[in-house]
């Protein structure tokens, strides 16, 4: 069997200084769905993800509560990952912590080659810090508010006046690079209203950036050899150096010749949010043209998910915790609602009645109704097979050829990590779909044309059939109860679209049209109003 291609995708690590909220679900569903369709799709896929686990935040997090950093990342970690595991069904290959000891390897060998490239220098850092956002802003970046606190103008934070040594790295020679690099790769930053917002801010040129701090110890320590005697062994790299180099970490650099880093660097997407745009499109480029290793092909920056137009907070106290969400509306429908609702570069905002809404209408009376009615009338009729289809008419070739082209439509979109455009298109030829079942009206061919009514009820299964399989990304336990209905057999891990694996069929099977005589189930009602 010819060798699959590869795919490797992640998303941000977290801070795991508090627990997992809504928008980090995000995040992970909208790349969990990507991860799914490559693999349905022929991929072999890694998918990434997991916690940033040094710098200031987590160690202030933790003396807050009387913990070790490393007590309280180990509890957290715990938290995001169960959550991946247990709430979510996120299909990730490697959950990596910062803390693990490959990571300290793959971000010291990284440093060192941004030292021989020259692009490293000990100097002195004064300016304002976010501890919050692990942050250095320059001083027209932060204003006094009330009180006299300053604090940072684009974040809100608050912002420490901060005066150490460090080391630099030359962010400033990058310049024309990067504007060079983004020319010739401009769908590098997706969507282009948020990687033009990117470009703009590198043409106005760039200073050194601060890449070590002195004034507390956790994080990973600067190679020693590198730097000359006590002063040093001071130093730990800037969290953001680390992190970034994680998605390095996961394919197994530094070594650059094994087989998985050969395969998978560089990365074909790394899934983000829009506050951290410039950590992804502009540091994280320019120490990989410094270390000399290749670029990844695309960062993809979602919009930010606010509590009824409000942003969450701690403070407003209206942080929701996926687990009550999944718990309230079930996990497809909070998968289908996130991914169908607002275009993933954009922000969105969720009321309870908008998931409801969707829940409703999209899950339950569209797609649930059409499958139920639709297999409920072979079940009865047609002695519990897929019945033999007579000759199509117009409208049968019309719905039918809308539904083929989904596969295609799909694909595209989500090239682009458009998830709202396939969803929407596919329940575009879903409400298509029920026009003309209740057109058709197979219940009333029943006693005038048998014949007649088989074939408007195989093109109806035909059709949920293929949305079934290219919705198993977004909602995999619901798509594969329906394909179990349709007695597809299933392909045993090849998509790995639910946690355990089983039950995941390949979109190789698209133009595999349902065999007349195949046994299907009574269906049990899959998408339930929500009451
Ligand atoms: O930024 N809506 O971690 P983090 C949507 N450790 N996305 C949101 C969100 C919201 N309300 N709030 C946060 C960090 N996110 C760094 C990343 S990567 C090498 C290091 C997104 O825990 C946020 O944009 O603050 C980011 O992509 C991810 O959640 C983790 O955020």
């Amino acid at each position: 069997m010819a060798e699959k291609p590869a795919y490797y995708i992640t998303t941000a690590i977290s801070y795991p200084n508090g627990e997992p909220h809504i928008g980090h679900a995000y995040e992970y569903i909208a790349t969990d769905a990507m991860a799914r369709f490559k693999r349905l799709d022929g991929y072999e896929v890694m998918f990434l993800t997991g916690t940033d686990e040094h710098g200031q935040k987590m160690q202030q997090s933790a003396e807050k509560e009387g913990l070790t950093p490393y007590e309280l990342a180990t509890r957290n970690a715990a938290a995001f990952k169960r959550v991946d595991d247990e709430v979510l069904d996120i299909s990730y290959d490697r959950f990596i912590r910062t803390t693990d000891e490959d990571h300290y390897a793959a971000s010291q060998a990284i440093w060192k080659r941004m030292v021989e490239a020259g692009d490293i220098y000990l100097d002195k850092y004064a300016g304002w810090y976010s501890v919050r956002d692990e942050r250095f802003f320059t001083e027209d970046e932060t204003e006094v508010r009330e009180g006299g606190q300053r604090y940072a103008v684009e974040t809100g934070t608050p912002v420490t006046w901060t005066e150490e040594e460090s080391y630099f790295f030359r962010l400033s020679q990058y310049q024309d690079k990067l504007l060079e690099f983004y020319r010739s790769n401009p769908d590098f930053g997706g969507p282009r209203s948020r990687f033009n917002e990117v470009i703009r801010f590198v043409e106005n040129g760039l200073d050194d950036l601060s890449i070590s701090r002195t004034t507390f110890d956790w994080g990973v320590p600067v190679p020693q050899e590198l730097t000359d005697g006590e002063t040093d062994l001071k130093h730990v790299m800037y969290v953001w150096v680390d992190a970034l180099t994680n998605y390095l970490t996961g394919v197994g650099f530094p070594d650059t010749e094994s087989e998985r880093f050969k395969k998978f660097w560089p990365a074909d997407v790394h899934v983000i949010g829009k506050d951290i745009s410039r950590f992804h499109c502009i540091f994280w480029p320019a120490f990989l043209m410094s270390a000399g290793v290749e670029l990844p092909k695309r960062v993809m920056i979602h919009g930010f998910l606010h509590n009824a137009g409000e942003k969450m907070s701690k403070s407003v106290g209206n942080v929701v915790a996926p687990e009550n969400w999944v718990a309230t509306y079930g996990l497809d429908a909070v998968r289908f609602f996130l991914l169908r609702e607002f275009p993933f570069g954009q922000d969105g905002s969720y009321t309870h009645d908008a998931v409801v809404g969707r829940k409703n209408s999209d899950l339950a009376n569209n797609l649930g109704n059409l499958a139920q009615r639709s297999l409920s009338m072979i079940v009865k009729n047609c002695d519990g097979a897929i019945p033999q289809p007579g000759d199509y008419i117009d409208a049968d070739r019309a719905i039918l050829a809308q539904a083929q082209e989904l596969l295609e439509t799909s694909r595209e979109a989500y090239q682009t990590q458009d998830f709202h455009h396939a969803l929407e298109r596919t329940w575009y030829v879903l409400g298509e779909a029920n026009a003309y079942f209740a057109d058709q009206a197979p219940w009333q061919l029943k006693k005038t044309d048998v014949e007649r009514m088989n074939t408007v009820l195989y093109v109806t299964a035909e059709i949920i059939r293929k949305v079934a399989l290219l919705v198993q990304p977004v909602m995999p336990s619901s798509a594969t109860k329906l394909l179990d209905a349709l007695g597809i057999p299933a392909e045993g891990d090849a998509g790995r679209t639910n946690a355990s694996g089983a039950g995941a069929r390949s979109f190789a099977s698209f133009d595999q049209a349902l065999q007349p005589g195949t046994p299907i189930e009574k269906p049990q009602p899959i998408f339930p109003r929500h009451e």
